[in-house]
């Protein structure tokens, strides 16, 4: 293994040992860049981004100063959900490319100092994957029991019903009906990906031979793992709480996050596959909301994940019953969800990790700050300044780093690709009976969460197509944005002020000063207030105090007053920093020097 920790350093910080935890290491230190396939670049003009395509852009994303790629699905899938279906784990998706442009991507990546992660999607495979067409083939399959089968109930009428009322994760009831078999199988997600039954150790071990093994062969440095806290569901598969009455399937989320082999199940999969190639893991964490149970998946000394994704963020403003139901957070909202993951951390041996978006989700200028012409730039580097400073590994994805936004509220539901918005927008059409004004509500909701957003094409110049693919007449499978001739690389390479050499600025920034950024502990001020963000980060006696305003107005914020006389400012994202007020998404970061360390948690 080329890279495998040869920079772990065993470290003591200030305050001594710290319990033999694994203190600059790569997957602490780096940070992260997502790359979703199909939005990067199409190198051959069929309108898909491809693996070609990626490799030719290496360099460019070298150039960010960032050091992990991680590559959203690039399998072989039906692409019913965009590659989150899986038919086959050891060969490429033929419109991406091939096996060997995958083996030509990890070694460039890798002769670039750039490591590599794949998903890892594991709960379910795709109904298309060889195993599933065997498990459903007939109840005596040897395969039948590697996916979840039950018989149907029936209601006191005698219809027919599900073996319970579980809502999947994409607006549809979870289980499907198999009329030649006689059974329902579960799908947490669409029909066409039924969930893999985790409990079967035959089932276990051929997922990690084919999902795993197969690509640690080849080089990579670990994976991001999917919907990781969903392959152990509560025994016996109890019937979710009714909260939403206008409906037989219910949200079910506490039912399926979590079961009681989760923590088994991931230790064996360190002990079976992991450990053997020195690989790292960041899992996506929904529905865990409580640090102590999050600190058990990420503690070192027990070997399950080296870092989550928790929700706290992607779920701020998000509905309970539907997720698109729609209410704006509070800053302060925003404010405690960072500070409790920032914090969470502190004197344990887990780890945590800074992220805004991904391939889910909108984008962050849009939704956490302002996309208004006028100030989205701003808006887009003071979340750079802000992210820098964030204790964790940081994770970046494509196009943030150029300040890319939502979609225009105007585009209509014909732009929208997305399986998870589809159903929604169809489930709701029918509820209200297409309601011009109910549906209005309804694509405000797809403004704010759809997961189309961040798919959007990545915009790299003002040529037709904003670059993404080269060929003219080809028809990118989303709509460009149609603010791509603003928003694009090539503008922002040749602009020392623009986002993307902001970010740049801001990732050396955070190396240089890595104490401090990604170690340091982290404490907030002023919780209350829904204008500005003002914390405090410190490591020994490197200390900095870092406001944001997030507001359409100046605003003034108190420099606490231990502080006041030793503050410098250091960055700042708008002008000279120098007037009393922040002005609208100014950002400022000032060290605090002559200060005696600072013993214990803030
Ligand atoms: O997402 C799982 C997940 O819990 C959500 O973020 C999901 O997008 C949301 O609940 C839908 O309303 C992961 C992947 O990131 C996502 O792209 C896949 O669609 C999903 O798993 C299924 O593999």
């Amino acid at each position: 293994m080329p890279y495998m920790h040869e920079n772990v350093l065993k470290a003591k910080d200030v305050k001594g040992d710290i319990m033999g935890l694994t203190k600059y290491t790569w997957w602490k230190d780096g940070t992260f860049y997502q790359v979703y396939p199909a939005s990067y670049k199409d190198s051959n003009g069929d309108g898909f981004g491809d693996l070609p395509g990626i490799i030719s852009k290496l360099d460019y994303i070298a150039s960010l100063g960032v050091d992990v790629i991680w590559i959203s699905p690039m399998f072989e899938s039906p692409q019913i959900d965009m590659g989150y279906d899986i038919s086959n784990y050891e060969e490429v998706h033929a419109p991406y490319g091939t096996v060997a442009d995958m083996d030509h991507l990890i070694q460039k990546a890798h002769s670039l100092g750039l490591r590599v992660l794949l998903d890892l999607v594991i709960n379910h495979t795709s109904d298309q994957h060889a195993w599933f067409k065997e498990s459903r083939s007939s109840k005596t399959n040897p395969k039948r029991d590697w996916y979840i089968w039950r018989p149907p109930r029936y209601d006191s009428a005698g219809n027919r019903i599900a073996p319970n009322n579980w809502r999947s994760n994409f607006s549809t009831p979870a289980w499907t009906y198999d009329e030649h078999s006689g059974e329902y199988y579960l799908h947490l997600f669409c029909p066409e990906q039924p969930d893999l039954n985790w409990e079967n150790e035959e089932t276990r071990n051929a997922i990690y031979e084919s999902a795993m093994h197969f690509w640690l062969r080849k080089g990579v440095d670990g994976f991001r793992i999917d919907t990781v806290n969903m392959y152990s569901k509560t025994p016996g598969l109890p019937d979710a709480p009714i909260v939403d009455p206008s409906s037989f399937d219910q949200p079910a989320s506490s039912l399926y996050c979590n079961g009681p082999r989760m923590h088994e199940f991931l230790r064996e999969m360190n002990q079976k596959v992991l450990d053997q190639y020195g690989a790292i893991t960041v899992g996506e964490l929904p529905c865990t909301p409580d640090p102590a149970h999050v600190l058990r998946y990420v503690s070192e000394s027990d070997r399950q994940l080296n870092m989550v994704f928790q929700f706290d963020i992607v779920d701020l403003g998000q509905g309970k019953v539907h997720k698109f139901d729609h209410t704006p957070h509070k800053l302060s909202e925003f404010k405690a969800v960072v500070a409790k993951w920032q914090k969470f951390i502190a004197g344990t041996d887990g780890w945590t990790t800074a992220f805004c978006e991904n391939h889910d989700q909108g984008r962050s200028v849009s939704r956490f700050a302002s996309d208004r012409p006028e100030y989205r730039m701003a808006a887009a580097k003071m979340l750079a300044t802000m992210m820098a400073m964030m204790t964790g590994s940081l994770f970046l994805y494509q196009g943030q780093e150029i300040g890319m936004v939502n979609a225009p509220e105007h585009w209509g539901i014909e732009n929208y690709k997305d399986v998870d918005s589809l159903n929604y927008h169809q489930r709701m059409s029918m509820q209200y009976g297409n309601d011009p004004e109910m549906m209005r509500e309804v694509m405000k909701g797809l403004h704010a969460f759809a997961r189309d957003h961040a798919r959007l094409p990545m915009q790299w110049d003002d040529s037709p197509h904003a670059g993404f693919t080269d060929v003219e007449e080809a028809k990118p499978w989303m709509r460009v944005h149609d603010d791509y001739q603003h928003i694009n690389v090539e503008n922002q390479e040749a602009d020392p002020e623009s986002v993307l050499n902001y970010w740049r600025k801001m990732l050396k920034f955070r190396k240089l000063h890595r104490d401090l950024c990604i170690h340091g502990e982290f404490h907030l001020y002023d919780p209350e207030n829904n204008d500005t963000m003002v914390f405090w980060k410190h490591f020994g006696d490197q200390q900095a105090v870092v406001a944001c305003n997030f507001s359409l107005e100046d605003q003034g914020f108190n420099m606490p007053s231990e502080f006041e006389g030793k503050a410098e400012l250091v960055v700042c994202n708008r002008g000279d920093g120098t007037a009393e007020k922040l002005k609208p998404y100014e950002a400022r970061v000032y060290f605090v020097r002559g200060l005696e360390p600072v013993d214990g948690t803030a």
